[in-house]
């Protein structure tokens, strides 16, 4: 009998209903013995007290009826790979691994792999599941090859969190915070644009007489077309606020359709005879470098990037996650030791009109603890880091501060490393910018469809990279919290932006950066089909962190 591919998971959901996570190899172990559910209990019975994760020696302890009691971690660390423990697995198992590469039903779907480049990039979900469909047929992996490939060594492991303000808020909503993150988010996106322009401020320039050359770096204040069909950008800094006019035949009146409100940008030009006004000839963004080059890792490892998964919503889809979670305890996905979460683990509560209607779980608390329960499912040895998003229990006002103690009591289960939105998370030497993406829908609404869509929602990521912030638009959808720290500048470059919210699967290169738009874990919503919004759903990307080249699997 073919062990189903979700046996995995349902031995993982098992060990949760006790309040266990477990090993990859705890779970194959279990999985192959041949009274899966006896051995089960027993390890559960045997594990020690205060243990929150199984692991292999403790089912090894179980199955091979080893004296029980406490392991020596010292053992345990030396512990053979499990490729060499089930020799007492009769050779019939070889036929139904739990840990199968697809299945013959092609639940998992290696949807597509390839390097995006600058200008191609996905288009989305739907036509990039159409292109490449590997997997469907793969031979499952012999069971004996299994052990080896799923050994995890945690010295090889590092994950660092850089940008978390979680904790250190000093906002208190009054109006000179605004004063001091508007300060911050100038001086430090000036800093990046000082060396191309010959920088005077708007007080220098407004004093100085007509005539001559001018640069000037400032804050979009205002945007508008003169009667003549030209742009007029009211560009503002430390001191005071200039005008400067873009000609529309000029080759640069196609970045004003760029540009955002409250973006820095700089300008050079020349001053109007009366000096009142500066035509621009240059307009730079602080942009990534063109010869930017990300660091990769230093070995074959993989990092799965998915958001949104909307639990506690009726449309919130529990066999995709099973499957994907199943699929996270398979050979094929033995190299998966990283799983980042950009926002909206829950649904939550009120945050759209009419939201409770399409509520499965009502409580916020009992959907962060059905949460938990789904995140047990996978393996117990990835190493989780997660941050919020508009629809969990944190501000919604950006930086939102990771989960607060009461949630992580929670979510203790798996252990996972909790952040703010944004954070720059760095997995064995290439960081990855986390952003759950709120601002993607102003981008989107604002610049025209070619620049940025929910069909190529990455196009609109590039739009960030290119303004160095998360969030350039103040007032409209994306709400601001005051900090003395703009938080959502882009400080450094990252080697992967990472973002969600929009619901949509999109990916590509911008000047060797790879944005990701990670797509969602819930079906459309009648909102959602109201405005015409067709979700990528079971849909994880998995990065390669040697390459940063993505395949992308579907799960159904
Ligand atoms: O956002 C999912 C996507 O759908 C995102 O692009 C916003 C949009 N959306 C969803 N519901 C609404 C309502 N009620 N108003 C406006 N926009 C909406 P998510 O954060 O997952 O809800
Ligand atoms: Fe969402
Ligand atoms: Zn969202």
């Amino acid at each position: 009998m073919a062990v189903p591919l979700e046996e995995p998971a349902r031995i993982a959901r098992e060990l949760a209903s006790f309040g266990y996570t477990a090993d990859r190899e705890a779970i194959t172990l279990l999985a192959r013995a041949e009274d899966t559910a006896g051995a089960l209990a027993l390890a559960v019975e045997a594990a020690p007290e205060d243990a929150l994760k199984l692991t292999a020696a403790d089912v090894r302890d179980v199955i091979e009826d080893r004296p029980r009691g406490r392991r020596d971690p010292l053992a345990e660390a030396d512990a053979e790979p499990i490729s060499d423990a089930p020799s007492e697995a009769p050779n019939g198992t070889a036929e139904d691994p739990p840990v199968s590469g697809g299945t013959e039903t092609g639940r998992s779907r290696d949807v597509t792999a390839q390097s995006p480049v600058e200008t191609k990039g996905s288009s989305g979900g739907g036509t990039a599941a159409g292109e490449i469909d590997a997997g469907t047929t793969r031979e499952s992996a012999n069971a004996s090859e299994t052990g080896s490939e799923r050994t995890v060594d945690p010295d090889l492991r590092s994950v660092e969190i850089e940008n978390d303000m979680t904790g250190y808020s000093t906002g208190t909503g009054e109006y000179d915070d605004f004063v001091s993150t508007f300060r911050d988010r100038y001086e430090r996106l000036a800093g990046m644009l000082r060396g191309r322009v010959n920088h005077r401020n708007a007080t220098a320039i407004d004093a100085s007489p007509g005539g001559g050359d001018a640069g000037m770096i400032g804050m979009v204040s205002d945007i508008r077309s003169t009667a003549s069909g030209h742009w007029l950008v009211e560009l503002e800094d430390t001191t005071g606020v200039f005008p400067c006019l873009v000609m529309k035949d000029k080759a640069i009146a196609g970045a004003v359709e760029e540009l955002l409100y409250d973006e820095v940008i700089a300008v050079e030009g020349t001053l109007s005879d009366d000096g009142g006004i500066l035509f621009v000839d240059e307009l730079y963004f602080p942009d990534v470098p063109r010869t930017y080059e990300p660091s990769t890792a230093d070995r074959h490892v993989q990092a799965a990037l998915i958001s949104d998964v909307h639990v506690g919503s009726q449309e919130f889809m529990a066999d995709a996650w099973s499957e994907f979670a199943s699929w996270l305890h398979t050979d094929e996905a033995a190299r998966v030791e990283y799983l980042l979460i950009a926002g909206d683990m829950v649904e939550g509560v009120g945050v759209y009109p009419d939201q409770d209607e399409e509520l499965d779980v009502v409580d916020i608390f009992d959907q962060y603890r059905t949460f938990s329960e789904y995140l047990k499912e996978v393996p117990g040895d990835i190493e989780i880091v997660m941050i919020p998003g508009n629809h969990d229990a944190v501000r919604l006002a950006e930086p939102q501060p990771g989960f607060d103690e009461e949630l992580r009591e929670i979510m203790t289960a798996h252990d996972a490393r909790i952040a703010s939105n944004p954070a720059v998370v760095t997995v064995e030497g290439v960081s990855v910018l986390m952003y759950h993406g709120v601002s993607l829908d102003e981008v989107i609404a604002e610049l025209p469809e070619a620049k940025a869509s929910y069909d190529e929602p990455h196009r609109a990521m590039y739009q960030l990279l290119k303004k160095r912030h998360v969030a350039p638009q103040f007032g409209g959808h994306t709400r601001l919290a005051p900090e003395s720290k703009d938080y959502l500048v882009i400080d450094d470059v990252p080697d992967v932006f990472h973002t969600g919210h929009v619901h949509k699967l999109g990916w590509g290169k911008y000047r060797n950066v790879l944005a990701v738009n990670s797509g969602c874990w819930q079906a459309q919503t009648a909102f959602q089909k109201s405005v015409n919004i067709d979700p990528d759903a079971g849909y994880a990307p998995i990065l390669d962190l040697d390459t940063l080249d993505m395949t992308v699997r579907k799960f159904t």
